[in-house]
Protein backbone atom coordinates (compact mmCIF):
# COMPACT_ATOMS: atom_id res chain seq x y z
CA UNK A 1 0.00 0.00 0.00
CA UNK A 2 0.97 3.11 -0.84
CA UNK A 3 1.37 6.06 1.99
CA UNK A 4 0.97 9.44 0.69
CA UNK A 5 0.92 12.92 2.07
CA UNK A 6 -2.86 14.81 0.87
CA UNK A 7 -1.96 16.16 -2.50
CA UNK A 8 -4.55 19.28 -1.90
CA UNK A 9 -3.96 20.07 1.71
CA UNK A 10 -0.46 18.67 2.21
CA UNK A 11 0.58 18.09 5.72
CA UNK A 12 -2.14 20.06 7.33
CA UNK A 13 -4.78 17.57 6.14
CA UNK A 14 -7.01 17.92 8.64
CA UNK A 15 -8.33 14.15 8.30
CA UNK A 16 -4.52 13.58 8.47
CA UNK A 17 -2.13 11.11 6.61
CA UNK A 18 -4.31 10.41 3.70
CA UNK A 19 -3.48 6.75 2.56
CA UNK A 20 -4.04 5.73 -1.48
CA UNK A 21 -5.22 2.66 -1.45
CA UNK A 22 -7.26 1.83 -4.55
CA UNK A 23 -6.48 4.56 -7.48
CA UNK A 24 -7.63 7.88 -6.55
CA UNK A 25 -9.61 6.30 -3.75
CA UNK A 26 -8.29 7.78 -0.80
CA UNK A 27 -8.46 6.20 3.09
CA UNK A 28 -7.91 8.51 6.32
CA UNK A 29 -6.24 7.02 8.88
CA UNK A 30 -9.10 6.28 10.45
CA UNK A 31 -9.67 3.94 7.70
CA UNK A 32 -13.12 5.89 6.21
CA UNK A 33 -13.27 6.87 2.96
CA UNK A 34 -11.78 10.69 2.78
CA UNK A 35 -14.34 12.42 0.19
CA UNK A 36 -12.17 15.49 1.35
CA UNK A 37 -9.91 14.94 -2.17
CA UNK A 38 -8.79 12.32 -4.35
CA UNK A 39 -5.95 12.93 -7.11
CA UNK A 40 -4.28 10.46 -9.84
CA UNK A 41 -0.94 11.84 -8.69
CA UNK A 42 0.56 11.75 -5.66
CA UNK A 43 4.01 13.25 -5.97
CA UNK A 44 3.17 15.77 -8.42
CA UNK A 45 5.94 17.74 -10.21
CA UNK A 46 4.96 21.86 -9.88
CA UNK A 47 3.74 22.79 -13.00
CA UNK A 48 4.58 25.85 -14.49
CA UNK A 49 2.61 29.06 -13.24
CA UNK A 50 -0.61 29.54 -15.97
CA UNK A 51 0.77 33.42 -15.76
CA UNK A 52 4.05 32.46 -17.20
CA UNK A 53 3.06 29.52 -20.11
CA UNK A 54 -0.21 31.71 -21.53
CA UNK A 55 -0.02 35.18 -22.76
CA UNK A 56 -2.31 36.35 -20.54
CA UNK A 57 -2.19 39.82 -18.17
CA UNK A 58 -3.49 40.77 -14.58
CA UNK A 59 -6.44 42.57 -14.79
CA UNK A 60 -6.55 46.01 -12.66
CA UNK A 61 -7.24 44.30 -9.41
CA UNK A 62 -6.11 45.45 -5.82
CA UNK A 63 -3.48 43.17 -4.00
CA UNK A 64 -4.22 41.44 -0.99
CA UNK A 65 -2.97 43.35 2.11
CA UNK A 66 -2.41 42.58 5.80
CA UNK A 67 -5.39 44.71 6.36
CA UNK A 68 -7.68 42.12 4.00
CA UNK A 69 -6.01 39.06 5.86
CA UNK A 70 -7.76 40.97 8.90
CA UNK A 71 -10.64 41.58 7.84
CA UNK A 72 -11.33 38.18 6.67
CA UNK A 73 -10.08 36.70 10.09
CA UNK A 74 -12.50 38.40 11.81
CA UNK A 75 -15.18 37.50 9.59
CA UNK A 76 -14.29 33.66 9.75
CA UNK A 77 -11.47 32.96 12.61
CA UNK A 78 -8.03 32.39 11.37
CA UNK A 79 -8.30 28.50 10.24
CA UNK A 80 -10.85 29.74 7.75
CA UNK A 81 -8.52 31.81 6.26
CA UNK A 82 -5.58 29.64 5.04
CA UNK A 83 -2.83 31.86 3.89
CA UNK A 84 0.24 29.02 4.44
CA UNK A 85 2.01 28.47 1.17
CA UNK A 86 2.18 25.26 0.97
CA UNK A 87 -1.28 24.25 1.99
CA UNK A 88 -2.23 26.36 -1.07
CA UNK A 89 -0.14 24.74 -3.40
CA UNK A 90 -3.13 22.05 -3.93
CA UNK A 91 -6.03 24.46 -4.31
CA UNK A 92 -3.89 26.60 -6.72
CA UNK A 93 -3.54 23.46 -8.73
CA UNK A 94 -5.97 21.60 -11.12
CA UNK A 95 -6.37 18.34 -11.02
CA UNK A 96 -4.67 17.29 -14.26
CA UNK A 97 -1.24 19.39 -13.03
CA UNK A 98 -1.54 21.64 -15.64
CA UNK A 99 -2.70 24.82 -14.91
CA UNK A 100 -0.90 26.61 -11.87
CA UNK A 101 -1.89 29.73 -9.79
CA UNK A 102 -0.41 31.49 -7.47
CA UNK A 103 -3.10 33.02 -5.07
CA UNK A 104 -1.96 33.89 -0.96
CA UNK A 105 -5.46 33.14 0.28
CA UNK A 106 -7.71 30.44 0.87
CA UNK A 107 -10.96 31.40 2.53
CA UNK A 108 -13.59 28.41 4.14
CA UNK A 109 -16.86 30.11 4.62
CA UNK A 110 -19.69 27.57 6.11
CA UNK A 111 -22.78 30.02 5.35
CA UNK A 112 -24.39 32.22 2.77
CA UNK A 113 -24.11 34.79 4.82
CA UNK A 114 -20.34 34.40 5.51
CA UNK A 115 -20.41 34.48 1.05
CA UNK A 116 -22.20 37.59 0.91
CA UNK A 117 -20.11 39.12 3.13
CA UNK A 118 -16.85 38.13 1.82
CA UNK A 119 -17.72 39.36 -1.80
CA UNK A 120 -19.34 42.29 -0.71
CA UNK A 121 -15.90 43.20 0.68
CA UNK A 122 -14.27 41.99 -2.44
CA UNK A 123 -15.97 43.96 -4.77
CA UNK A 124 -15.79 47.20 -2.34
CA UNK A 125 -12.12 46.49 -2.31
CA UNK A 126 -11.67 45.36 -6.00
CA UNK A 127 -10.19 42.08 -5.12
CA UNK A 128 -10.27 39.15 -7.75
CA UNK A 129 -11.78 35.54 -6.38
CA UNK A 130 -12.07 31.96 -7.67
CA UNK A 131 -15.10 29.77 -6.64
CA UNK A 132 -13.87 26.61 -6.00
CA UNK A 133 -15.58 23.22 -5.36
CA UNK A 134 -13.75 19.91 -5.29
CA UNK A 135 -11.09 21.43 -8.13
CA UNK A 136 -12.08 18.36 -10.34
CA UNK A 137 -12.66 20.58 -13.04
CA UNK A 138 -10.96 19.62 -16.65
CA UNK A 139 -10.22 22.95 -18.15
CA UNK A 140 -8.84 24.95 -15.63
CA UNK A 141 -11.79 27.05 -14.17
CA UNK A 142 -11.26 25.78 -10.77
CA UNK A 143 -7.65 27.43 -9.95
CA UNK A 144 -7.04 31.11 -9.59
CA UNK A 145 -4.60 32.46 -12.98
CA UNK A 146 -2.81 35.04 -10.86
CA UNK A 147 -3.44 35.74 -7.02
CA UNK A 148 -7.46 35.82 -7.12
CA UNK A 149 -8.34 34.24 -3.13
CA UNK A 150 -10.01 30.71 -3.44
CA UNK A 151 -13.24 30.70 -1.85
CA UNK A 152 -13.84 27.15 -1.39
CA UNK A 153 -17.11 25.55 -0.51
CA UNK A 154 -15.58 22.34 1.84
CA UNK A 155 -17.05 23.33 4.53
CA UNK A 156 -20.61 24.09 3.30
CA UNK A 157 -21.53 20.64 3.65
CA UNK A 158 -25.45 20.97 4.90
CA UNK A 159 -28.02 18.25 3.46
CA UNK A 160 -31.00 20.68 4.65
CA UNK A 161 -33.87 18.51 3.62
CA UNK A 162 -34.84 15.47 1.96
CA UNK A 163 -39.10 15.38 0.42
CA UNK A 164 -39.39 11.67 0.40
CA UNK A 165 -42.88 12.32 -1.38
CA UNK A 166 -41.33 14.72 -3.85
CA UNK A 167 -38.01 13.51 -3.95
CA UNK A 168 -36.67 16.48 -3.78
CA UNK A 169 -33.37 16.92 -2.03
CA UNK A 170 -32.03 20.95 -0.65
CA UNK A 171 -28.33 21.00 -0.01
CA UNK A 172 -25.40 23.64 0.39
CA UNK A 173 -23.20 23.64 -2.60
CA UNK A 174 -20.00 21.97 -1.07
CA UNK A 175 -21.91 18.63 -0.85
CA UNK A 176 -19.67 15.74 -2.31
CA UNK A 177 -21.75 14.30 -4.90
CA UNK A 178 -20.76 10.66 -3.69
CA UNK A 179 -21.97 11.60 -0.28
CA UNK A 180 -24.86 13.50 -1.01
CA UNK A 181 -25.79 10.16 -2.76
CA UNK A 182 -25.04 8.28 0.10
CA UNK A 183 -27.04 10.26 1.87
CA UNK A 184 -30.37 10.14 0.04
CA UNK A 185 -29.68 6.65 -0.68
CA UNK A 186 -31.36 5.65 2.73
CA UNK A 187 -34.54 7.45 1.29
CA UNK A 188 -34.70 4.98 -1.79
CA UNK A 189 -33.31 8.31 -3.94
CA UNK A 190 -30.41 8.79 -5.76
CA UNK A 191 -28.65 12.08 -7.02
CA UNK A 192 -29.63 12.15 -10.59
CA UNK A 193 -25.86 12.67 -11.88
CA UNK A 194 -22.91 9.85 -11.58
CA UNK A 195 -19.38 11.10 -12.68
CA UNK A 196 -16.20 9.46 -12.24
CA UNK A 197 -15.15 12.11 -9.73
CA UNK A 198 -17.63 11.62 -7.74
CA UNK A 199 -15.59 11.29 -4.08
CA UNK A 200 -14.22 14.48 -4.76
CA UNK A 201 -16.33 16.69 -7.10
CA UNK A 202 -19.22 19.03 -5.30
CA UNK A 203 -22.64 19.42 -6.11
CA UNK A 204 -21.88 23.24 -6.38
CA UNK A 205 -19.22 22.43 -8.59
CA UNK A 206 -21.35 20.25 -10.82
CA UNK A 207 -24.24 23.09 -11.17
CA UNK A 208 -21.56 25.33 -11.79
CA UNK A 209 -20.08 23.08 -14.99
CA UNK A 210 -23.66 21.96 -15.62
CA UNK A 211 -21.76 18.58 -15.40
CA UNK A 212 -23.01 15.52 -17.39
CA UNK A 213 -21.92 12.51 -17.01
CA UNK A 214 -22.57 8.65 -17.06
CA UNK A 215 -26.05 8.80 -16.67
CA UNK A 216 -27.53 12.27 -18.74
CA UNK A 217 -28.71 9.85 -21.42
CA UNK A 218 -31.22 8.30 -19.23
CA UNK A 219 -31.77 11.73 -16.32
CA UNK A 220 -31.30 14.76 -18.87
CA UNK A 221 -29.04 17.36 -17.78
CA UNK A 222 -29.14 19.41 -14.40
CA UNK A 223 -30.85 22.60 -16.07
CA UNK A 224 -34.05 19.87 -15.80
CA UNK A 225 -32.80 18.36 -12.50
CA UNK A 226 -31.88 21.61 -10.90
CA UNK A 227 -35.50 23.51 -9.23
CA UNK A 228 -33.82 25.52 -7.07
CA UNK A 229 -30.14 27.64 -6.90
CA UNK A 230 -29.48 30.22 -3.99
CA UNK A 231 -26.57 32.96 -5.20
CA UNK A 232 -24.53 35.08 -3.88
CA UNK A 233 -23.47 37.39 -6.44
CA UNK A 234 -20.24 39.97 -7.01
CA UNK A 235 -22.00 42.43 -4.66
CA UNK A 236 -22.61 40.25 -2.07
CA UNK A 237 -26.60 40.31 -2.73
CA UNK A 238 -27.93 36.76 -2.12
CA UNK A 239 -30.18 35.95 -4.74
CA UNK A 240 -32.71 33.56 -3.71
CA UNK A 241 -34.46 31.34 -6.58
CA UNK A 242 -34.48 28.23 -4.93
CA UNK A 243 -37.76 26.89 -5.89
CA UNK A 244 -38.53 23.19 -5.08
CA UNK A 245 -41.52 23.09 -7.26
CA UNK A 246 -41.12 21.00 -10.52
CA UNK A 247 -43.07 23.50 -11.92
CA UNK A 248 -42.57 27.34 -11.75
CA UNK A 249 -42.98 29.74 -14.33
CA UNK A 250 -43.22 32.99 -12.65
CA UNK A 251 -40.68 35.33 -14.56
CA UNK A 252 -37.51 34.57 -15.98
CA UNK A 253 -36.39 31.52 -15.15
CA UNK A 254 -32.60 32.80 -13.18
CA UNK A 255 -31.13 29.75 -11.86
CA UNK A 256 -30.16 28.94 -15.37
CA UNK A 257 -27.75 31.93 -15.43
CA UNK A 258 -26.14 30.25 -12.62
CA UNK A 259 -26.33 26.56 -14.34
CA UNK A 260 -23.36 26.02 -16.12
CA UNK A 261 -21.52 29.48 -15.69
CA UNK A 262 -18.13 28.26 -14.09
CA UNK A 263 -18.62 30.54 -10.71
CA UNK A 264 -18.54 33.90 -13.15
CA UNK A 265 -22.02 35.36 -12.62
CA UNK A 266 -22.02 34.30 -8.74
CA UNK A 267 -20.92 31.80 -6.10
CA UNK A 268 -24.09 29.34 -5.51
CA UNK A 269 -24.43 28.30 -1.73
CA UNK A 270 -26.96 26.22 -2.47
CA UNK A 271 -29.18 23.92 -4.70
CA UNK A 272 -32.63 21.86 -4.46
CA UNK A 273 -32.33 18.69 -6.94
CA UNK A 274 -34.83 16.64 -8.15
CA UNK A 275 -34.00 13.14 -7.58
CA UNK A 276 -35.28 9.89 -8.68
CA UNK A 277 -35.93 6.84 -7.01
CA UNK A 278 -32.88 4.48 -6.92
CA UNK A 279 -33.49 1.62 -9.31
CA UNK A 280 -33.80 -1.91 -7.68
CA UNK A 281 -32.83 -4.28 -10.58
CA UNK A 282 -29.28 -2.69 -12.36
CA UNK A 283 -27.41 -4.86 -14.84
CA UNK A 284 -24.45 -3.91 -16.91
CA UNK A 285 -22.83 -5.11 -20.17
CA UNK A 286 -19.41 -5.07 -21.49
CA UNK A 287 -19.08 -5.59 -25.41
CA UNK A 288 -16.24 -5.78 -27.46
CA UNK A 289 -16.87 -4.69 -31.58
CA UNK A 290 -14.92 -4.66 -34.69
CA UNK A 291 -15.70 -1.76 -36.53
CA UNK A 292 -16.81 1.31 -35.43
CA UNK A 293 -20.19 1.20 -37.84
CA UNK A 294 -21.32 -1.86 -35.36
CA UNK A 295 -20.85 0.19 -32.22
CA UNK A 296 -23.50 2.50 -34.07
CA UNK A 297 -25.78 0.00 -35.08
CA UNK A 298 -25.78 -1.22 -31.24
CA UNK A 299 -26.75 2.17 -30.20
CA UNK A 300 -29.16 2.01 -32.23
CA UNK A 301 -30.69 -1.28 -31.47
CA UNK A 302 -30.01 -0.43 -27.77
CA UNK A 303 -32.38 2.46 -27.72
CA UNK A 304 -35.12 0.21 -29.84
CA UNK A 305 -34.75 -2.73 -27.53
CA UNK A 306 -33.62 -1.84 -24.27
CA UNK A 307 -35.36 2.35 -24.12
CA UNK A 308 -37.14 1.85 -21.14
CA UNK A 309 -34.44 0.40 -19.38
CA UNK A 310 -31.27 1.80 -20.71
CA UNK A 311 -29.48 3.72 -18.03
CA UNK A 312 -26.11 4.35 -20.18
CA UNK A 313 -24.31 4.04 -23.28
CA UNK A 314 -20.69 4.32 -22.96
CA UNK A 315 -17.54 3.81 -25.94
CA UNK A 316 -14.21 3.07 -25.28
CA UNK A 317 -11.64 2.58 -27.53
CA UNK A 318 -9.12 -0.14 -27.65
CA UNK A 319 -5.98 2.87 -26.83
CA UNK A 320 -8.07 4.18 -23.93
CA UNK A 321 -8.42 0.35 -22.85
CA UNK A 322 -4.39 -0.15 -23.26
CA UNK A 323 -3.91 2.66 -21.01
CA UNK A 324 -6.23 2.01 -17.88
CA UNK A 325 -4.81 -2.00 -18.70
CA UNK A 326 -1.57 -0.75 -18.83
CA UNK A 327 -1.22 2.53 -16.03
CA UNK A 328 -4.03 0.91 -13.62
CA UNK A 329 -3.31 -2.69 -14.28
CA UNK A 330 -7.20 -3.10 -14.31
CA UNK A 331 -8.22 -6.10 -16.62
CA UNK A 332 -11.07 -6.33 -19.70
CA UNK A 333 -12.96 -9.12 -18.90
CA UNK A 334 -12.77 -10.13 -22.56
CA UNK A 335 -10.74 -10.94 -25.24
CA UNK A 336 -8.86 -7.77 -26.95
CA UNK A 337 -10.83 -5.26 -29.31
CA UNK A 338 -10.92 -2.45 -31.16
CA UNK A 339 -13.97 -1.04 -29.62
CA UNK A 340 -15.99 -1.63 -26.78
CA UNK A 341 -19.05 -0.68 -25.14
CA UNK A 342 -20.69 -0.51 -21.72
CA UNK A 343 -24.63 -0.91 -21.43
CA UNK A 344 -26.14 -0.38 -17.95
CA UNK A 345 -29.97 -0.94 -17.48
CA UNK A 346 -31.91 0.10 -14.38
CA UNK A 347 -35.39 -0.77 -13.68
CA UNK A 348 -37.77 -2.79 -11.07
CA UNK A 349 -37.66 -6.15 -11.98
CA UNK A 350 -34.08 -8.44 -12.15
CA UNK A 351 -35.87 -10.80 -13.69
CA UNK A 352 -36.86 -9.13 -16.37
CA UNK A 353 -34.22 -6.81 -16.68
CA UNK A 354 -31.41 -9.39 -16.81
CA UNK A 355 -33.07 -11.63 -19.37
CA UNK A 356 -33.79 -8.51 -21.86
CA UNK A 357 -29.97 -7.95 -21.67
CA UNK A 358 -29.02 -11.46 -21.86
CA UNK A 359 -31.50 -11.97 -24.99
CA UNK A 360 -29.75 -8.45 -26.37
CA UNK A 361 -26.55 -9.84 -26.12
CA UNK A 362 -27.07 -13.20 -27.75
CA UNK A 363 -28.67 -11.18 -30.64
CA UNK A 364 -26.09 -9.24 -31.16
CA UNK A 365 -23.47 -11.81 -30.67
CA UNK A 366 -25.43 -13.86 -33.69
CA UNK A 367 -25.61 -10.45 -35.61
CA UNK A 368 -22.01 -10.66 -35.65
CA UNK A 369 -22.07 -7.17 -34.79
CA UNK A 370 -20.76 -7.62 -30.75
CA UNK A 371 -17.86 -10.41 -31.26
CA UNK A 372 -17.23 -11.15 -27.06
CA UNK A 373 -19.43 -9.74 -24.38
CA UNK A 374 -20.16 -10.36 -20.82
CA UNK A 375 -22.81 -9.43 -18.24
CA UNK A 376 -22.45 -8.35 -14.59
CA UNK A 377 -25.11 -8.42 -11.87
CA UNK A 378 -23.50 -8.53 -8.86
CA UNK A 379 -22.57 -4.95 -7.70
CA UNK A 380 -18.52 -5.77 -7.25
CA UNK A 381 -18.49 -7.26 -10.84
CA UNK A 382 -20.36 -4.53 -12.09
CA UNK A 383 -17.72 -1.94 -10.26
CA UNK A 384 -14.88 -3.54 -11.88
CA UNK A 385 -16.35 -2.82 -15.21
CA UNK A 386 -17.41 0.55 -14.51
CA UNK A 387 -13.59 0.91 -12.72
CA UNK A 388 -12.18 0.51 -16.48
CA UNK A 389 -14.49 3.03 -18.15
CA UNK A 390 -14.38 5.96 -14.95
CA UNK A 391 -10.42 5.69 -14.39
CA UNK A 392 -9.12 5.78 -17.74
CA UNK A 393 -8.81 9.56 -17.30
CA UNK A 394 -6.52 8.95 -14.08
CA UNK A 395 -4.50 6.61 -16.20
CA UNK A 396 -3.78 9.18 -18.51
CA UNK A 397 -2.21 11.70 -16.78
CA UNK A 398 0.35 8.64 -15.64
CA UNK A 399 1.35 9.27 -18.94
CA UNK A 400 2.77 13.19 -18.89
CA UNK A 401 1.10 16.05 -20.28
CA UNK A 402 -2.71 15.44 -20.99
CA UNK A 403 -4.14 17.54 -24.13
CA UNK A 404 -7.86 17.06 -23.18
CA UNK A 405 -11.00 17.61 -25.49
CA UNK A 406 -14.22 17.18 -24.40
CA UNK A 407 -16.70 17.57 -27.90
CA UNK A 408 -20.18 17.01 -28.73
CA UNK A 409 -20.42 15.75 -32.73
CA UNK A 410 -23.08 14.29 -35.21
CA UNK A 411 -22.20 10.43 -34.31
CA UNK A 412 -21.47 9.50 -38.24
CA UNK A 413 -18.47 12.05 -37.46
CA UNK A 414 -17.76 10.89 -33.79
CA UNK A 415 -14.61 8.48 -34.30
CA UNK A 416 -13.63 9.95 -37.43
CA UNK A 417 -12.05 12.71 -34.90
CA UNK A 418 -9.75 10.59 -33.19
CA UNK A 419 -8.70 9.06 -36.87
CA UNK A 420 -7.91 12.08 -38.68
CA UNK A 421 -6.07 13.78 -35.14
CA UNK A 422 -3.95 10.01 -34.87
CA UNK A 423 -2.79 10.68 -38.46
CA UNK A 424 -2.25 14.49 -37.74
CA UNK A 425 0.16 13.93 -35.14
CA UNK A 426 1.69 10.73 -36.13
CA UNK A 427 4.68 9.91 -33.98
CA UNK A 428 4.68 13.50 -32.15
CA UNK A 429 2.96 11.39 -29.11
CA UNK A 430 2.03 8.79 -27.09
CA UNK A 431 -1.44 8.38 -27.62
CA UNK A 432 -4.16 10.01 -29.55
CA UNK A 433 -7.05 7.90 -28.21
CA UNK A 434 -11.00 8.11 -27.62
CA UNK A 435 -14.08 7.09 -25.57
CA UNK A 436 -17.35 8.90 -23.96
CA UNK A 437 -21.03 9.14 -23.28
CA UNK A 438 -21.63 7.72 -26.97
CA UNK A 439 -25.05 7.58 -26.15
CA UNK A 440 -24.82 12.03 -25.80
CA UNK A 441 -22.61 12.07 -28.77
CA UNK A 442 -19.76 13.03 -26.51
CA UNK A 443 -16.52 12.53 -27.71
CA UNK A 444 -13.90 12.59 -24.86
CA UNK A 445 -10.07 12.80 -27.15
CA UNK A 446 -7.18 12.61 -24.80
CA UNK A 447 -3.64 12.90 -26.49
CA UNK A 448 -0.88 12.84 -24.09
CA UNK A 449 2.72 13.51 -24.45
CA UNK A 450 5.83 13.35 -22.10
CA UNK A 451 5.80 16.91 -21.16
CA UNK A 452 4.32 20.42 -22.13
CA UNK A 453 5.15 21.02 -26.17
CA UNK A 454 3.90 24.46 -26.90
CA UNK A 455 5.06 23.56 -30.84
CA UNK A 456 2.92 20.68 -30.10
CA UNK A 457 0.04 22.22 -29.01
CA UNK A 458 -0.03 24.43 -31.68
CA UNK A 459 -0.33 21.48 -34.07
CA UNK A 460 -3.64 20.09 -32.34
CA UNK A 461 -5.14 23.71 -31.33
CA UNK A 462 -7.57 25.42 -33.34
CA UNK A 463 -6.95 22.41 -35.81
CA UNK A 464 -9.48 20.24 -33.47
CA UNK A 465 -11.54 23.36 -33.06
CA UNK A 466 -11.93 24.03 -36.86
CA UNK A 467 -12.98 19.85 -37.54
CA UNK A 468 -15.44 20.59 -34.37
CA UNK A 469 -17.16 23.47 -35.92
CA UNK A 470 -17.11 22.34 -39.63
CA UNK A 471 -19.32 19.31 -38.57
CA UNK A 472 -21.71 21.67 -36.06
CA UNK A 473 -20.63 20.01 -32.89
CA UNK A 474 -19.62 21.50 -29.53
CA UNK A 475 -16.06 22.34 -28.74
CA UNK A 476 -17.01 21.65 -24.60
CA UNK A 477 -19.97 19.19 -24.35
CA UNK A 478 -19.80 19.00 -20.25
CA UNK A 479 -16.54 19.94 -19.05
CA UNK A 480 -16.94 23.83 -19.91
CA UNK A 481 -15.20 26.36 -21.12
CA UNK A 482 -12.71 27.54 -17.55
CA UNK A 483 -9.62 28.76 -19.11
CA UNK A 484 -8.14 27.12 -21.39
CA UNK A 485 -11.08 27.18 -23.81
CA UNK A 486 -11.86 30.78 -23.82
CA UNK A 487 -10.42 32.02 -26.71
CA UNK A 488 -11.78 29.17 -28.63
CA UNK A 489 -15.63 30.04 -27.88
CA UNK A 490 -16.65 31.44 -30.82
CA UNK A 491 -16.14 28.18 -32.69
CA UNK A 492 -19.14 26.44 -30.83
CA UNK A 493 -20.89 30.44 -30.22
CA UNK A 494 -22.42 34.13 -32.58
CA UNK A 495 -20.70 36.90 -32.30
CA UNK A 496 -23.90 37.94 -30.89
CA UNK A 497 -24.08 35.54 -28.23
CA UNK A 498 -20.64 36.14 -26.74
CA UNK A 499 -21.85 39.80 -27.14
CA UNK A 500 -24.78 38.93 -24.92
CA UNK A 501 -22.84 36.73 -22.48
CA UNK A 502 -20.51 40.20 -22.19
CA UNK A 503 -23.51 42.46 -21.21
CA UNK A 504 -24.84 39.60 -18.55
CA UNK A 505 -21.25 39.39 -17.37
CA UNK A 506 -20.94 42.89 -16.73
CA UNK A 507 -24.72 43.34 -15.17
CA UNK A 508 -24.16 40.96 -12.90
CA UNK A 509 -20.13 41.58 -11.78
CA UNK A 510 -19.53 45.11 -12.90
CA UNK A 511 -15.87 44.75 -11.40
CA UNK A 512 -15.34 41.32 -12.88
CA UNK A 513 -14.62 40.14 -9.78
CA UNK A 514 -16.00 36.44 -10.34
CA UNK A 515 -13.15 34.21 -11.97
CA UNK A 516 -11.47 36.21 -14.19
CA UNK A 517 -9.54 35.35 -17.39
CA UNK A 518 -12.57 32.22 -17.56
CA UNK A 519 -15.34 31.54 -19.79
CA UNK A 520 -15.38 34.76 -21.76
CA UNK A 521 -12.39 35.43 -24.86
CA UNK A 522 -9.76 38.12 -23.73
CA UNK A 523 -11.12 41.32 -25.16
CA UNK A 524 -8.77 42.11 -28.28
P1 LIG B 1 -14.44 22.66 -9.38
O1 LIG B 1 -13.51 21.88 -10.24
O2 LIG B 1 -13.95 23.08 -8.07
O3 LIG B 1 -14.93 23.96 -10.18
C1 LIG B 1 -15.40 23.85 -11.51
C2 LIG B 1 -15.90 25.24 -11.95
O4 LIG B 1 -17.04 25.61 -11.21
C3 LIG B 1 -14.90 26.35 -11.72
O5 LIG B 1 -15.06 27.30 -12.73
C4 LIG B 1 -15.30 26.93 -10.39
O6 LIG B 1 -14.92 28.28 -10.26
C5 LIG B 1 -16.79 26.78 -10.43
N1 LIG B 1 -17.43 26.54 -9.13
C6 LIG B 1 -17.21 25.52 -8.26
N2 LIG B 1 -18.05 25.60 -7.22
C7 LIG B 1 -18.81 26.70 -7.42
C8 LIG B 1 -19.87 27.31 -6.71
N3 LIG B 1 -20.34 26.82 -5.57
N4 LIG B 1 -20.42 28.43 -7.22
C9 LIG B 1 -19.99 28.95 -8.38
N5 LIG B 1 -18.99 28.41 -9.09
C10 LIG B 1 -18.41 27.29 -8.63
N6 LIG B 1 -17.41 16.24 -15.83
C11 LIG B 1 -18.54 15.88 -16.49
O7 LIG B 1 -19.30 16.75 -16.88
N7 LIG B 1 -18.83 14.56 -16.72
C12 LIG B 1 -18.02 13.56 -16.31
O8 LIG B 1 -18.31 12.40 -16.54
C13 LIG B 1 -16.84 13.91 -15.58
N8 LIG B 1 -16.03 12.95 -15.12
C14 LIG B 1 -14.88 13.30 -14.49
C15 LIG B 1 -14.03 12.30 -14.05
C16 LIG B 1 -12.84 12.62 -13.42
C17 LIG B 1 -11.94 11.53 -12.93
C18 LIG B 1 -12.51 13.99 -13.22
C19 LIG B 1 -11.24 14.37 -12.53
C20 LIG B 1 -13.34 14.99 -13.66
C21 LIG B 1 -14.53 14.66 -14.29
N9 LIG B 1 -15.42 15.64 -14.74
C22 LIG B 1 -16.57 15.29 -15.39
C23 LIG B 1 -15.08 17.07 -14.55
C24 LIG B 1 -15.49 17.61 -13.16
O9 LIG B 1 -15.50 16.61 -12.21
C25 LIG B 1 -16.83 18.28 -13.20
O10 LIG B 1 -16.73 19.42 -13.99
C26 LIG B 1 -17.38 18.67 -11.84
O11 LIG B 1 -18.72 19.09 -12.00
C27 LIG B 1 -16.59 19.76 -11.14
O12 LIG B 1 -17.02 19.84 -9.80
P2 LIG B 1 -16.05 20.42 -8.68
O13 LIG B 1 -16.79 20.54 -7.41
O14 LIG B 1 -14.79 19.66 -8.63
O15 LIG B 1 -15.80 21.89 -9.23
C1 LIG C 1 -15.42 11.08 -18.21
O1 LIG C 1 -16.46 10.95 -18.83
C2 LIG C 1 -15.02 12.47 -17.81
O2 LIG C 1 -14.72 10.13 -17.83
C3 LIG C 1 -13.56 12.78 -18.02
O3 LIG C 1 -15.82 13.44 -18.39
C4 LIG C 1 -13.17 12.71 -19.46
O4 LIG C 1 -10.90 12.90 -18.82
C5 LIG C 1 -11.70 12.98 -19.73
O5 LIG C 1 -11.35 13.22 -20.88
ZN1 LIG D 1 -17.46 12.64 -19.47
Amino acid sequence: MQVASCRWLGATCVRNLARVSSGSVFHCSDGSRCYAHTSPVTNFPKCELTSKRYPVTRGQFSQITGDDINFFVNLLGSHRTITDAAELEGPNTDWLGIVRGSSATLLKPKTTEEVSAILSYCNKRKLAVCPQGGNTGLVGGSVPVFDEIIISTALMNEVESVDTLSGVVTCQSGCVLEALDNHVSQFGLMVPLDLGSKGSCHIGGNVSTNAGGLRLLRYGNLHGSVLGVEAVLASGEIVNCLSVMKKDNTGYDLKHLFIGSEGALGLITKVAINCPSRPQAVNLAFFGLQTFEDVLSIYKDVKSKLGEILSSCEFIDASSLECVEKNLKLKSPISAHPFYMLIETSGSNSTHDEEKLNTFMEEALESGKVTDGTIATEPSRMQNLWNIRERISESLVIEGYVHKYDISLPLPHFYKMVEDMRQHLGTAVIRCCGYGHIGDGNLHLNITSKEFDQELMSRIEPTIFEWTAKVNGSISAEHGIGFKKRNFIHYSKSHSAIALMRQLKSLMDPNGILNPYKVLPDNK
